[in-house]
């Protein structure tokens, strides 16, 4: 393991972390020259949700408090892949002992996860999945099963609309993402089965912020109007209420004249449920930094784990949203 001065590392594209001690940034920590413990490298999709800085904050305490890590070089790429492979290739030649990654999209990672086999360095996934073909480029992955999570909102969707020929509009996360991708087959999936009687009014995808959702959302009345739309499914929480917000400017009711489901549920997704503005919330846990840990100990250990560990999450209707909204963390 080198140790590079700060100023070699970061680049105008790298935002390091230096928040706390036993966190690369800031202050460059002296170990001593002795300290075998491994150095952990971290490339985040970013920060555009509520999610994913409760995410961070996870695995940056996680690291922090875990004595068997030396400690976690942090980039942020604001969900730009290229950002994402130029961070892997600074840690490949910082030589950290392990490489964790939360792919922005699922394809378009070979080369560069080729080279970092080459140097011998172990990749762990955390969150988002890339391209099967690549599986034997990663150790293991541990984030949430998003067709399990789709299929949730859709279950509740077949409950919620029997017989009624529901306009649905969805709202998808980033083009390409396996959060994306997951929650629109999953969701698709169970609509199919249950052999609901619905139409599809409109699907687009955006990019899991409030701007992008309501962005999205202004799009479908301009095009539609809103009495055909009868439900929303937004893949997370910001775009749902950015779609509520768009649903109240054309003086509608969101959660009334129009139901929404998000996923995640954060506060700010449970306070708006309980305000009345939104009916489902589908959980995606963030708060994995603990358990990314110990698969990264296992992993530089040698030992055998699963090639996927999912999350437990759960699923919240209106009845749910007064007394969860104190429980949650982000
Ligand atoms: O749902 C969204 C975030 O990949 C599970 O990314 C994650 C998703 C999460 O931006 O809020």
């Amino acid at each position: 393991m080198v140790k590079r001065p700060l100023a070699t590392i970061a680049t105008a594209l790298l935002v390091l972390s230096s928040a706390a001690c036993g966190l690369r940034g800031g202050n460059d920590h002296d170990f001593g020259g002795t300290d075998d413990r491994p150095v952990v490298g971290f490339v985040q999709v970013g920060s555009e949700s509520a999610w994913r800085k409760a995410n961070s904050d996870s695995i940056q305490v996680a690291a922090v408090d875990d004595d068997r890590i030396a400690y976690l070089q942090f980039a942020n790429a604001e969900q730009d892949q290229q950002r994402q492979i130029e961070a892997i290739r600074e840690l490949i030649e910082d030589e950290v002992d392990v490489i964790v990654l939360a792919p922005v999209v699922e394809s378009g990672w070979t080369e560069v996860l080729t080279e970092a086999d080459r140097a011998g360095i172990p990749v762990i996934l955390a969150d988002r999945a890339i391209d099967e073909a690549d599986e034997h480029l990663y150790e293991t992955r541990l984030g949430s099963d998003f067709v399990e999570e789709g299929r949730k909102a859709a279950r509740w969707t077949v409950e919620t609309f029997a017989g009624e020929n529901a306009g649905l509009v969805e709202i998808g996360g980033t083009p390409g993402s396996a959060a994306a991708e997951g929650r629109n087959v999953g969701y698709f999936e169970v609509l199919e089965d249950e052999d609901l009687d619905y139409e599809l009014v409109d699907s687009e995808f955006s990019d899991f912020t409030v701007e992008g959702g309501k962005e999205v959302m202004e799009g479908f009345i301009d095009e539609h109007g809103l009495d055909r739309i009868d439900l929303l499914f937004a893949h997370n929480d910001e775009m749902g209420i950015g779609a509520a917000d768009a649903i109240e400017a054309a003086g509608y009711d969101p959660g009334d004249d129009v139901q929404i489901i998000i996923v995640d549920g954060s506060r700010a997704g449970f306070e708006a449920g309980v305000a009345g503005r939104l009916n489902y919330i589908v959980e995606c846990n963030p708060s994995f930094g603990p358990q990314l840990m110990d698969l990264v100990v296992d992993v530089l250990d040698g030992k055998d784990v699963d090639k996927f560990t999912p999350v437990e999450e759960g699923a919240f209707g209106p009845e749910d949203f007064e007394d969860e909204v104190n429980h949650r963390d982000f």
